[in-house]
């Protein structure tokens, strides 16, 4: 098994034009704004995102997403749970795992193919550390290059005990900014492929990826 990464808890949001003033307002400061491509690479079968597992080059660095626990998926309700992997031996192994196939000796030989790239502009806020929290709070406001926006709720933690507390915090964020809504928004990937990979899609539906 692998050292593996941080687990992202996180809860996407259709952000409305008054949702910059309601997170200053809340106490949360604008951190950055940065610019970067994310190019997601899969299997001619699908066979990564059919397991939800999200294998991405963004910018010069490799990240994978997978479910905590093998053959289960990340969505809990609205909020999702991945793990995260930085390190390409790392993901290279946990790929190689998905596929059924002997680990490589670099991603590239694994021949996987492009299937989505596009450009995201985002906006971080931060809450500094509140009262009764236990983690730092981050909100990203993403709008992509195919005219998209979506907010994202987000909090890093180390171990699955972790989990618990991280969702209510993210919740409680989103409550306060008045974005709380009881089903999944969709994120970036989800509509890139709705408009351009109809097939990808329905198959990703289909298998209740998404
Ligand atoms: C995990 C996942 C995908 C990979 C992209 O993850 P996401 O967090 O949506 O993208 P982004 O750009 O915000 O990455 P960050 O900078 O936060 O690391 S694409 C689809 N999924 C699964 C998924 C799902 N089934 N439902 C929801 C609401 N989100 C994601």
């Amino acid at each position: 098994t692998l050292s593996s990464g941080p687990i992202e808890v996180e809860r996407k949001f259709v952000p409305g034009p008054q949702v910059e003033d309601e997170l200053l307002r809340l106490g949360a400061k604008l951190q950055n704004e940065l610019t970067f491509r994310d190019s997601y690479y899969d299997t001619p079968d699908c066979r990564l995102t059919l397991g939800d597992v999200w294998l991405r080059r963004r910018e010069d660095s490799w990240e994978l997403k997978y479910p905590p626990q093998r053959g289960t998926r990340g969505l809990n309700g609205a909020s999702t749970q991945y793990l995260e992997l930085s390190c390409e031996a790392d993901i290279t192994r946990r790929v190689s795992e998905e596929l059924n196939i002997p680990c490589p000796h670099s991603l590239d030989l694994l021949q996987l193919q492009e299937f989505a790239s596009f450009v995201t502009r985002r906006r971080r806020f931060e809450f500094p550390p509140r009262n009764g929290s236990k983690h730092k709070v981050v909100v990203d406001l993403d709008t992509a290059d195919f005219d998209f926006s979506v907010g994202e709720v987000e909090v890093l933690v180390k171990t699955q005990e972790e989990v618990k507390s991280a969702l209510m915090e993210v919740e409680e964020i989103c409550k306060q900014l008045g974005v709380l809504s009881d089903s999944p928004v969709p994120g970036k990937m989800s509509t890139f492929l709705k408009i351009n990979r109809a097939d990808h899609y329905k198959q990703l539906l289909e298998a209740h990826v998404l």
